[in-house]
């Protein structure tokens, strides 16, 4: 006879399914990517990003685009990171809109994780091939085991076209060409199917009689006999044996199927060859760097001394991917995203040449909305409150050089 409380009981079941099932299949698009909420020192003090190129603004489906450009591994890597021993080089898209046909760093392709060393600049490029319609924000990115996805900067891309004739063909070891797009899918969609089946079958065979409280409340009183009748344990053992059964007839099948299979193939590549920089003849001293609250500005005192032999101008300050140039020294006309470009951001107190062998104190003043917008301004709440990023000089026949600033950043608030 039914009572109250078994229908309590199955009502509180029937719940809690619906409630876990919602939690699974609700999920919400996400329309940005958070890279303005990744600590500061993070995009600041590990990768260095530059020279970045997105090849097209607008893909077809089934076509491909390029990423490519630089890397600077900054030498200061901050301890509260894992080193990037174990890296990966990575696309920041939302979800797989792209696939990845490719990956290069330097001239090696990189399926798998490398080990990066401090200090060095590399190359790489990344060929990814459009998959779904939309517009999507892409960013380059490198994974480091024990830091994360450490973010660069990211660039609007829009795919065109239909996702339904998207392909995704490739020749197997053995001479098969497969679809990967939807290769085995019906098989999964069977398998996934059979296992669902099965195990309702098991939750309704033990749901059809009063579940938790009556259950509870017989084992509190001591009435365990008749909780588990004989046909319980028969029905459990032809569950066992069906399941164990089931196992082993679909592992034959794919074995006879499938006889010659590889593992995907996972690794840690060493000795990346780091890009030949020119050398670098012209050293900087940060005598201090203080960031201005109310202005939004950063600004630095350095002395530059000049050992090469044509004279130099300071160009550009790239910080966090946030390009700030002097523009009587260098333009961009790269198409870099405009949020990170503050094409007339850096004003230096006296940019006439640097002759060579001359040193010279100059106040440099880094100020746009960036500060604010991209959420680099955090750094002064940050109990090691330093600063990182690339300088670039450039002499008269347009030739540059690349020189890392490091130092505390002092915060004024008035
Ligand atoms: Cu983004």
């Amino acid at each position: 006879m039914k009572t109250i409380k078994d229908k309590v009981a199955k009502l509180s079941f029937v719940a809690l399914l619906m409630t876990l099932s919602a939690a699974m299949l609700y999920t919400p698009t996400a329309s940005a990517h958070g890279e303005k909420s990744q600590a500061a020192f993070m995009r600041m003090r590990t990768i260095h990003w530059f020279d970045l190129n997105w090849s097209k603004p607008v893909v077809e489906v089934n076509e491909t685009m390029e990423i490519s450009g630089k890397f600077h591994v900054f030498a200061g890597w901050p301890e509260t990171v894992d080193k990037p021993e174990v890296s990966f080089l990575n696309i920041g898209i939302p979800g797989p809109v792209f696939i990845r046909a490719g990956s290069w760093i330097g001239d090696q392709l990189v399926p798998r994780s490398v080990t990066l060393e401090l200090g060095e600049t590399y190359s790489f490029r990344v060929l990814l091939k459009a998959r779904r319609p939309g517009e999507w924000h892409v960013h380059t990115m490198m994974n480091v085991e024990g830091g994360g996805p450490i973010i660069g900067p990211g660039k609007f891309v829009t795919i065109t076209g239909t996702m339904g004739s998207f392909t995704n063909e490739l020749t197997t070891l053995t001479g098969q060409t497969i679809d990967l797009e939807t290769w085995g899918l019906s098989n999964i969609y069977f398998w996934h199917g059979l296992w669902y089946l099965v195990g309702v079958a098991w939750l309704v065979y033990w749901c059809r009689r009063p579940v938790f409280i009556p259950r509870h409340l017989a084992v509190s009183a001591g009435k365990l006999d008749g909780l588990i009748t004989d046909g319980d344990k028969k029905v459990a053992i032809i569950f066992f044996v069906g399941t164990i059964g089931l196992v082993l007839f679909g592992m034959g099948q794919a074995n006879s199927k499938y006889p010659v299979t590889t593992p995907l193939q996972a690794g840690l590549m060493r000795g990346m060859v780091p890009l030949e920089m020119p050398e670098v003849s012209i050293n900087v001293k940060v005598e201090e760097a203080s960031y201005r609250v109310p202005g939004r500005a950063m600004q630095m005192t350095l002395t530059i001394t000049n050992n090469g032999d044509s004279a130099v101008r300071l160009g550009e300050f790239n910080t966090a991917s946030v390009r700030f140039l002097d523009p009587e020294v260098y333009q961009d006309d790269s198409g870099y995203p405009a949020d990170l470009l503050a094409d007339a951001g850096l004003s230096v107190s006296d940019n006439s040449p640097i002759q060579p062998g001359e040193t010279r104190t100059i106040e440099v003043t880094a100020s746009d909305a960036a500060w604010e917008v991209y959420r680099l301004s955090d750094l002064i709440y940050d109990p090691d409150s330093r600063f990182a990023g690339l300088l670039f000089f450039f002499d008269e026949n347009g030739n540059r050089q690349m020189v890392m600033v490091d130092a505390p950043l002092i915060p004024v608030f008035i």
